[in-house]
């Protein structure tokens, strides 16, 4: 004990491991300037926030789990409802938009949330919507076993005005219109019992109108009738509702569990989701309140 008490008050190293007080100090003195290197990621005042999620390598995992071609309704189904958590946690989100293997969450452009910190609203909103694709994988795949665990990629983009945010949404479901019409007629051709080889050489070169006429002509389809979800994806958006007197539990909107349990009659938040054309200015009238004050495309 003596040697001890000794080697504690002679030798410095030790005793600051023995004495936690010390410890203490010196991680408040000497260490703290570590904290100086991490950078300052705040997202600029004033912007529309946009984190984009997507799946990664998912033409491996999609064919690894058979989804169905071209859409899996199962699979788009999951992705809305892990979207759906990242809202119901991240109540500042405004407006979500879907489309194969991604979704865009876009919050208030006057939102505070982690000090609007990129690094912290990123990776809240990859591992949340990961773990809810995962957690809710079986109600959507009962008879599909989860064979390895999906991963997300994420981004963060910020916008100045309400211009280039629409513009960036359109330029999503452009991209959505753009590949679904082209792998309607690719797995039609195939169907047919063309190879790959061959559907892709009919369709190349061809313009939308070429791809339309193909399924007209050659499949009786018309390619306006098909699903909304797949021609449009999905947008997520809040709606106000008058609840009736409800027992306590989660209200249900649509497909969805919203979470917000309402007792007594008032105004509830809840999430509702469309496959609407969002290119057109209509939507956004019909839906002030989405952009709110905003909406005058400032
Ligand atoms: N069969 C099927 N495949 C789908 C469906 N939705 C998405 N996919 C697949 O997911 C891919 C998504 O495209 P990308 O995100 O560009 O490709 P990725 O393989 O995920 O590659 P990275 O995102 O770069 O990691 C598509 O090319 C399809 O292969 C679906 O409903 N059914
Ligand atoms: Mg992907």
């Amino acid at each position: 004990m003596l040697s001890l008490l000794r080697l504690y008050n002679t030798t410095p190293q030790l005793s600051y491991i023995l004495n936690p007080h010390k410890l203490q100090i010196m991680a408040k003195s000497r260490f703290e300037y570590v904290k100086k290197f991490e950078q300052d990621d705040r997202c600029l005042l004033g912007c529309w926030i946009v984190v984009r999620i997507d799946g990664r390598s998912f033409h491996k995992f999609t064919s690894e789990h058979l989804f169905a071609k071209p859409n899996d309704l199962s699979a788009l189904k999951l992705m809305d409802v892990a979207a759906c958590s990242v809202m119901e946690e991240f109540r500042d989100i405004i407006f979500a938009y879907g489309q194969s293997d991604e979704y865009s969450f876009i919050f208030d452009r006057k939102m505070s949330l982690f000090n609007r910190r990129s690094s912290k609203i990123l990776t809240n909103l990859v591992s949340l919507f990961t773990s809810s694709y995962t957690y809710n994988w079986r109600i959507h795949f009962p008879n599909t076993e989860l064979k390895y665990p999906p991963a997300f990629d994420g981004r963060v983009v910020l916008y100045p005005n309400t211009i280039v945010l629409k513009d960036y949404l359109s330029w999503r479901q452009a991209d959505c219109h753009i590949n679904n019409l082209y792998n309607t007629a690719f797995w039609e051709i195939v169907k047919s019992g063309k190879s790959h080889v061959e559907a892709a050489a009919r369709l190349k070169d061809t313009f939308s109108s070429g791809k339309n006429e193909i399924l007209f002509s050659e499949f009786g389809i018309n390619y306006n009738k098909i699903e909304p979800r797949y021609r449009k994806g999905s947008c997520l958006f809040w709606i106000d509702k008058m609840t009736e007197k409800s027992p306590e539990g989660p209200d249900t909107v649509g497909e969805f569990i919203t979470g917000g349990a309402c007792k007594k009659p008032r105004v509830c938040r809840e999430i509702t989701v469309s496959h609407e054309d969002i290119i057109s200015e209509v939507f956004w009238s019909n839906h002030p309140q989405i952009l709110g004050q905003d909406i005058v495309n400032s």
